[in-house]
């Protein structure tokens, strides 16, 4: 089978390494600038040729797992239709100048760095360890804005039958992670020596199956620790999704990228928030503009009917929480209403 048949065949699990490695290969043998000049996709009966400078921006997001569906959610809120198709590499952008890439998260940093993307959606936990791993090559992506989802942290855990006092208890042991450059790194920073050993997945049953004395892995809600008989000690590094980006975007893309970013930053926001309303008696308003969370200047109109009573309007960029709305009835408001905003612009 030819090269090019064998990458469509696998396009949807071997691709996005094969092509990354592809292109930063071809680069340093032509001294190629633009990597899109090589691009291995033009063969991908689904584009149009995609990555020949078209004036579209390209985002890499996970394909599947974790972050796919906040990662495409996201997209959506900001008003980019995308046509769906689980299988393909390549979503087109209908109503706006952005194609989508659907890989594996090891592979985004990959992307970036050979511009075939320029943007990407990630855990924090997969881009410093693929800079802990790769100094040089990834130096030039940038953390962007953090998302507020795929929270979760790189810790360090043990058995409970391991006499665990301080992260010194692991001199001379040997620690299980898929994340060895951050482990690494952690350790140096301790003065700890411990041998690692890399897994890619399964790190959790490294103790019992006596291939490691500890692990260090991915937490979120605890459970797969707790279930096998791990006892979580150590925080690394606290994660969420974030936006990166390279520093290869011409003034096209740079716009598109900004609209973009205003839009991303707008949905957060918006999603941060709630349009509060409430009756309040004049003579209490100020204790109550003062129980508003995170509100500046609430909107305050008449009651048609009421002397007494004025309508209170705010946008509360923070969670409206019940005993907030409990502490403002007994401060005389009343009618409270709390709801979502659905988009908000400045
Ligand atoms: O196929 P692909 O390579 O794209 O996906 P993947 O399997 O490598 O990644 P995926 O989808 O599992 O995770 C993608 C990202 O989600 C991670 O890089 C993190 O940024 C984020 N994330 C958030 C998590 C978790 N929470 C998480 N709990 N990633 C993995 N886990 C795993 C962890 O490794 C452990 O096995 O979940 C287990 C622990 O979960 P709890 O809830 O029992 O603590
Ligand atoms: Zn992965």
């Amino acid at each position: 089978m030819t090269k090019t048949k064998t990458m469509t065949k696998n396009m949807t699990k071997n691709m996005t390494k094969t092509m990354a490695k592809t292109m930063a290969k071809n680069m340093a043998r032509t001294g190629a600038t633009n990597p899109l000049a090589t691009n291995p996709l033009s063969t991908n009966p689904l584009s149009t040729n995609p990555m020949s400078g078209d004036g579209r921006l390209k985002i890499a997001l996970q394909k599947s797992g974790r972050l796919s569906e906040m990662s495409v959610g996201l997209l959506e809120k900001a008003g980019i239709s995308l046509t769906k198709s689980r299988d393909q590499l390549l979503c087109r952008a209908h109503n706006f100048p952005l194609d989508v890439f659907l890989v594996r998260d090891d592979d985004i940093p990959a992307f970036l760095a050979t511009n075939v993307c320029q943007v990407g959606i990630l855990g924090q936990n997969a881009l410093l360890e693929k800079q802990a791993l790769f100094a040089e090559k990834y130096a030039a992506l940038e953390e962007v804005m953090a998302l507020g989802f795929g929270r979760c942290r790189l810790s360090i855990a043990a058995p409970t039958s391991f006499e665990y006092r301080s992260v010194d208890s692991l001199n001379g042991k040997t620690i299980a992670t898929s994340y060895r450059g951050l482990l690494e790194a952690y350790l140096r920073d301790k003065g700890v020596e411990a041998d690692i050993v890399t897994m890619e997945g399964a790190v959790e049953v490294a103790p019992r199956t006596h291939l490691a004395d500890a692990i260090c892995d991915l937490v979120s809600t605890g459970n797969t620790l707790i279930s096998n008989g791990l006892q979580e000690q150590d925080v690394i590094l606290q994660s969420q999704a974030v936006l990166i980006k390279n520093n290869n975007m011409d003034s096209e893309l740079q716009e598109i990228y900004e609209k973009i970013l205003s839009r991303i930053r707008a949905v957060l926001r918006a999603d941060n928030s709630r349009y509060i309303m409430l009756n309040s008696p004049i003579d209490s308003l100020d204790a109550i503009k003062a129980v508003l969370p995170g509100s500046a200047s609430p909107t305050v109109m008449p009651l048609q009917g009421r002397e007494d009573m004025v309508a209170v309007h705010a946008v509360c960029e923070e969670e409206v929480f019940w005993t907030t709305m409990e502490e403002l009835q007994r401060n005389g408001a009343n009618s409270i209403l709390v709801v979502p905003i659905e988009k908000m612009l400045d």
